[in-house]
């Protein structure tokens, strides 16, 4: 694997010398700046290259922008309206300007007006530090009563709009408004959250959107922008729902194994690949992580790792984001299936035989506590993680040790 770091830009708090420091091969970054459906100029991407190749001092930083996360898709082309075919022109504009600067990695998700959603950006952990977490009965709270979008109520599990009811009735008015900012924080990044009256505007606008429309939606742009990426040797990947259910009555399509199973066949192409995040997806009971990274492997382009801890079996359910290695899902057997899938392109010669990860997300502990870092991205926590991780991949990948060699010795000894 390898071992990457996302890197907001010059405001983030945390800085190339951390990143340097942290141990990181390579950067994740984007264009933050430039607006969605705007096309990337080569200036634009040559001046943040160039950021993430110095130290503060000058000096060579000795890593560089490895994947683009996120180059994101527009509003108006997961509508198909407005806009959207000069903001697949865009797109395509875009792709070719990264190539030119010899970035091959793409991710992007396909979430209609919410990216990643949680209900608290700041859970209190019995340690002192602190997590992100998504609370159904507060998530429904905001729905049914604050946002007061309507039919909300018929949208939720048996219970939960009753607790909904009675979280909602014991908020003090800051209680509200925190939760109202916490559902409707942007994408991070771009550090703008959305008004209610925004987020009923776009829900309006998705009204007559099913889901099945909107994979459709998605795998026309797919048709579209694959091509060009795979003439330029890129990798596409696409990002998670997360959570991995839908929201406010929008429709979400990439969830689950078969959804991504559709949509990487419905265009098949080695450009045309998924970014295999084990937070979001682990947020569901029904996805077996290390089965997806078995199975889907091959297509696996980017990897985001990270654990949440689910409070029930429910498919729209609350979590936390726990530790790396801790949480509901198995790392240790994911980290394996990874190593795993990396032998076998080795064997085949793929030139992408090493993918890259980055440690996602972190809990709030030591000095971040204090430091306001963009939500989910502080710079100790994400360290801590990368540590814990970086140990189980050396185990794993260890030519005396590691699986790779000890199925071989089973297999020499016919075990
Ligand atoms: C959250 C991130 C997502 C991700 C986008 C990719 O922390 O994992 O915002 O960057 O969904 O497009």
């Amino acid at each position: 694997m390898r071992q990457t770091w996302r890197w907001f830009g010059p405001a983030d708090l945390a800085s190339i010398d951390d990143i340097v420091q942290a141990g990181a091969e390579g950067v994740v970054t984007a264009l933050h700046h430039v607006p969605n459906g705007v096309a990337w100029t080569p200036e634009e991407i040559a001046r943040r290259r160039q950021e993430v190749r110095r130290r503060k001092d000058g000096s060579p930083s000795g890593i560089a922008w490895e994947v683009v996360e996120s180059l994101p898709v527009s509003e108006d082309i997961k509508k198909q309206k407005g806009s959207w075919r000069e903001h697949i022109a865009n797109y395509k504009t875009s792709l070719r300007n990264v190539a030119a600067a010899g970035i091959e990695v793409i991710c992007y998700n396909f979430m209609p007006v919410l990216d990643w959603t949680r209900t608290e950006l700041r859970w209190a952990l019995p340690n002192g530090g602190s997590c992100m977490r998504f609370d159904i009965d507060d998530f429904a709270a905001f729905d049914i009563h604050i946002l007061a979008r309507r039919g909300a109520a018929d949208d939720y599990a048996p219970g939960v709009g009753e607790e909904a009811g009675r979280r909602f009735a014991a908020m003090d008015e800051s209680q509200k408004r925190t939760l109202a900012r916490s559902v409707t924080m942007g994408l991070p990044g771009s550090r703008e959250s959305m008004t209610l009256g925004d987020v009923r505007a776009h829900l309006a606008e998705y009204g007559d959107i099913s889901p099945a429309r909107l994979r459709q939606h998605f795998i026309d742009f797919l048709t579209e922008v694959v091509p060009v990426a795979e003439d330029l040797g890129l990798r596409l990947c696409c990002h998670p729902d997360d959570p991995p259910f839908a929201l406010l009555g929008l429709p979400r399509i990439m969830s689950t194994e078969a959804d991504f199973r559709t949509v990487l066949n419905a265009v098949d192409s080695p450009a045309n690949g998924m970014t295999l995040c084990s937070g979001s997806l682990g947020a569901r009971p029904d996805n077996d992580l290390p089965g997806m990274m078995e199975r889907l492997g091959p297509k696996v382009h980017f990897l985001h790792l990270r654990n949440v801890k689910r409070d029930s079996d429910a498919i729209a359910g609350s979590f936390f984001e726990a530790e790396h290695l801790g949480g509901d899902t198995d790392m240790v057997a994911l980290i394996a299936a990874i190593v795993r899938e990396e032998a076998r392109r080795k064997r085949e010669g793929r030139a992408d035989a090493q993918i890259p990860m980055r440690p996602d997300h972190g809990q709030d502990i030591l000095d971040d506590i204090n430091r306001r870092a963009q939500p989910g991205y502080p710079t100790i926590g994400r360290l801590k993680g990368l540590a814990e991780l970086r140990g189980v991949m050396r185990a794993l990948e260890h030519p005396g040790f590691g699986i790779v060699s000890v199925s071989a010795a089973l297999k020499a000894t016919g075990a």
